[in-house]
């Protein structure tokens, strides 16, 4: 009898399972069950390299690395999850609630789809909930996010879902932004974790708003959502470089030129750039860096001759969804306008590969003591500055939104230093699972990266001190004991 070995990704990473071929289909598939980390009740989904689906069996064919199926969980069960039962009775007497005028009036009434989408928003806030996952009532958010792999953009439930999205993002556009949440909006320490993706770019809509650009570049409201629901779109749900990270990073360009009185010091149309070169800077994502394309020779790494082949694609891809006319907020712009815009998102989005990073802080170092906002090439690089400062930023954050995203952040890099130990790719040292831990990660990333930007910066704009540079001072700390602690403990473990 012959063993077959079978090669997928799951959750983004590549697994390698073996069987006879005599073995069962139950056997089987609680095979694959086990390595989706799938319960029960979860429903399996294997594609094919072509996009088709196949069955789960033992005549599942058997492939090499580069031709690996895609498994997904693409749904759990509802049925059989014990939602709490209050929320049950809520939901049932909404419904009934609903339907009976509906009878009466012909339509529902906005108070009923407003009542309706509260209880879902409480649904999924609590099934995102992770101190709770311990129950299994409830999925992970990072779990829920790991479970599509990163090529399943759009798949059929994807589609529903971002549908859903939308309908609930047009919806709540109509409804007032309290200025009490317009005025959190323009601080580092908005807590992103508590909106819904929805609700982010309803806020998203309010940073074009209140930034004026509507007015200043003509840009019409439908155009305007159908742009941001594109980009939500064309983020992957994969643990780090999706759409929240997209808001984040957009969220605090937004803080920084408020924080920075910037609307007085540049023209209306750099705000602009840096805005939507932020909101754009890591669009279609794969989850796995340069490094790994280039060692990989991925598609993308062969596109872009291996120079900075992601931020490249991120780059085609907003000008991509720019080129749809229904999507295109440049549309209402003079040719010259049209042109700094696109040379300008060009130049800020390619700024963010980190292996830049030292050529355009030294640039930006050369400027800071003739700093003039008048000067082209000044400007220019305090720009591209000004995006990877928001792109790196989360550590200005409290500590309570900033850990998750470390969290986050390993994951993804625990995922593909995986993959390169499956294919026989170097592996990098720090994302190791092996080798690295939380704080040693992120005591030097601080110390040598992080620190010297935002030194740099703050020199330009010394109000920042307080919103940017002393809290990543105090991460320090955080981490530096943290690591203190882990040492002594091993040394106390050891003895
Ligand atoms: C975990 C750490 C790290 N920490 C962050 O807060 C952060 C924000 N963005 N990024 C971050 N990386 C990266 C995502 C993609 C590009 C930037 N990483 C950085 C690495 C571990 O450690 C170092 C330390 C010093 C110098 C270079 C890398
Ligand atoms: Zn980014």
């Amino acid at each position: 009898m012959t063993t077959k070995v079978i090669y997928f990704t799951v959750n983004g990473k590549l697994e390698k399972a073996e069987f006879r071929s005599d073995c069962s289909i139950a056997d089987v598939k609680d095979l694959f069950r086990a390595a989706a980390e799938a319960g029960p009740h979860d429903i399996l989904k294997m594609y094919n390299p072509s996009g088709s689906m196949v069955n789960i069996s033992p005549r599942l064919e058997a492939n090499d690395m580069d031709s690996c199926y895609r498994l997904e969980v693409v749904a759990s069960d509802l049925q059989s999850v014990a939602v709490p039962t209050e929320l049950d009775s809520m939901e049932n007497r909404l419904h009934h609630l609903e339907s009976k005028v509906l009878e009466e009036a012909g339509k529902t009434p906005d108070i009923v789809f407003e009542l309706k989408s509260q209880v879902e928003a409480f649904k999924r806030k609590l099934e995102n909930v992770k101190h709770l996952s311990w129950l299994g009532l409830f999925k992970d958010k990072n779990e829920q996010q790991a479970k599509f792999s990163p090529k399943t953009r759009r798949s059929r439930q994807n589609v529903q879902e971002q549908e859903r999205v939308r309908r609930q993002f047009l919806h709540m556009s109509s409804l007032q932004v309290t200025e009490e949440v317009r005025e959190h909006l323009k601080t580092p320490i908005f807590d992103n974790w508590q909106w819904e993706e929805a609700e982010m770019m309803v806020l998203l809509q309010v940073m074009y708003t209140d930034l004026d650009f509507l007015m200043v570049f003509h840009i019409e409201l439908e155009v305007l959502q159908n742009f941001l629901f594109e980009v939500y779109c064309h983020y992957n749900n994969i643990p780090f470089h999706n759409f929240q990270h997209c808001f984040c990073v957009t969220q605090m360009m937004y803080g920084l030129i408020w924080l920075t009185d910037l609307r007085n010091k540049l023209e209306r149309i750099d705000l602009f750039i840096m805005l939507t070169s932020a909101l754009c800077h890591d669009l279609d994502h794969p989850g796995y860096n340069n490094v790994y394309q280039i060692n990989a020779q991925t598609d993308l790494a062969l596109r872009y001759n291996d120079i900075s082949p992601l931020e490249n694609h991120h780059c085609a891809i907003a000008f991509g969804i720019l080129s749809k006319p229904e999507c295109n907020i440049l549309k209402n712009l003079s040719s010259e306008q049209y042109k700094q815009v696109r040379g300008g998102m060009i130049k800020c989005i390619l700024a963010t590969d980190m292996a830049r990073h030292n050529e355009i802080l030294n640039k930006f170092k050369v400027t800071l003591p003739v700093f003039d906002f008048k000067n082209k090439e000044h400007k220019e690089v305090l720009m591209k500055i000004m995006v990877k400062v928001s792109d790196i930023s989360n550590e200005a954050r409290p500590m309570a939104v900033a850990e998750p995203w470390l969290d986050c952040l390993l994951q993804e890099f625990f995922n593909q230093s995986d993959t390169e130990k499956l294919k026989g790719l170097p592996v990098t040292p720090f994302m190791d699972r092996d080798k690295v831990s939380k704080p040693s990660s992120q005591t030097n990333f601080i110390r040598f990266v992080l620190l010297p930007l935002f030194t740099e910066l703050t020199k330009l704009f010394p109000c920042l001190e307080q919103h940017i540079l002393e809290p990543v001072r105090r991460a320090l700390e955080y981490y530096s004991n943290m690591e203190k602690a882990t040492q002594e403990e091993a040394g106390a473990t050891k003895s």
